[in-house]
């Protein structure tokens, strides 16, 4: 198993779909790709959280990497990008399956002017996953747009992502309208990216930074707990 497992990792770095993508180096048309690797271990009983945690989180990591240490460019990483999307497309169903309790409901966004969104949907299909009501407003929404819409469904959670430095300060603007509502009581705000901290949480007065999606389910379920 620790082989599949290795490659579906391989297989997102290097950014194949399925066995007529032909890869990087243009020579790996034929051979399983995300989606026949996908296929397989959950035919083989692999729980959809080992997939996430085990290949889908570090594959991404290291297309991070590629592309800081420039030998990745943008096409490499929105090729990664789909064959990310093609697992989690193949998960979700089954994540959403094991579940009937509804935990409460969750909006979720990446802030204005941000157009990252793969870690955010990885978060949104667990948090799924795991018995969360989630609105998904998308990429770049202004933070008017997710006022209204905590004020229309009354949801018991905010999630939001930034994964650049110039837009991570559109958090506190979140936040500031939350206020000035009245709603920000009434609403538990995650936060999550790359650039952000525990640290940066704290200073916008957001309740909870999380390090990744696990981090986030581990913090609501201590929330429940409270209760
Ligand atoms: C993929 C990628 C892109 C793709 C995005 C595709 C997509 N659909 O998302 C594309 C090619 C479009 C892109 C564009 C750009 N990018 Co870019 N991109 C990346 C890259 C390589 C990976 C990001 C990623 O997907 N990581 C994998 C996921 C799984 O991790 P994650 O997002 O961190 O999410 C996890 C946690 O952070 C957490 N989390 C995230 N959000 C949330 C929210 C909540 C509520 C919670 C609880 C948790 C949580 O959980 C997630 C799952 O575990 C990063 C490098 C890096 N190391 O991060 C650069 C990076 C973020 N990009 C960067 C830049 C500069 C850009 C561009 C400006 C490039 C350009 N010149 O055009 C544009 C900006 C476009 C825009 N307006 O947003 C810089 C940012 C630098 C900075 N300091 O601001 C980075 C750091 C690369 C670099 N070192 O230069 N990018």
């Amino acid at each position: 198993m620790d082989k599949l497992l290795d490659d579906i990792k391989n297989n997102l770095i290097a950014g194949r779909v399925d066995r007529q993508d032909e890869g990087p180096d243009g020579t790996m048309e034929g051979q399983p790709g995300m989606r026949e690797l996908v296929q397989e271990a959950i035919e083989m009983g692999v729980p959809p959280s080992t997939i996430m945690a085990q290949c889908l989180n570090p594959g991404m990591e290291e297309v991070g990497r590629l592309y800081e240490n420039g030998e990745y460019l943008t096409p490499d990483m929105l090729a990664a990008a789909e064959s990310v999307n093609t697992a989690m497309t193949l998960l979700e169903p089954l994540l959403l399956e094991n579940n009937i309790t509804n935990n409460g409901k969750f909006v979720m966004a990446t802030v204005e002017g941000d157009l990252h969104d793969i870690g955010k949907n990885i978060v949104v299909t667990l948090l799924r996953g795991s018995g969360y009501d989630i609105q998904d407003l998308g990429t770049s929404v202004q933070a008017d747009q997710i006022v209204s819409a905590i004020k229309e469904s009354q949801a018991n959670f905010l999630g939001l992502s930034a994964l650049l430095t110039s837009t991570m300060g559109k958090m506190k603007e979140v936040i500031d309208k939350l206020k000035e509502e009245n709603l920000r009581e009434k609403v538990k705000v995650f936060i999550g990216g790359a650039p952000l901290t525990e640290e940066y949480a704290r200073k916008i007065g957001a309740d909870f930074f999380c390090e990744d999606a696990f981090d986030a389910l581990n913090k609501l379920n201590s929330l429940k707990k409270k209760k």
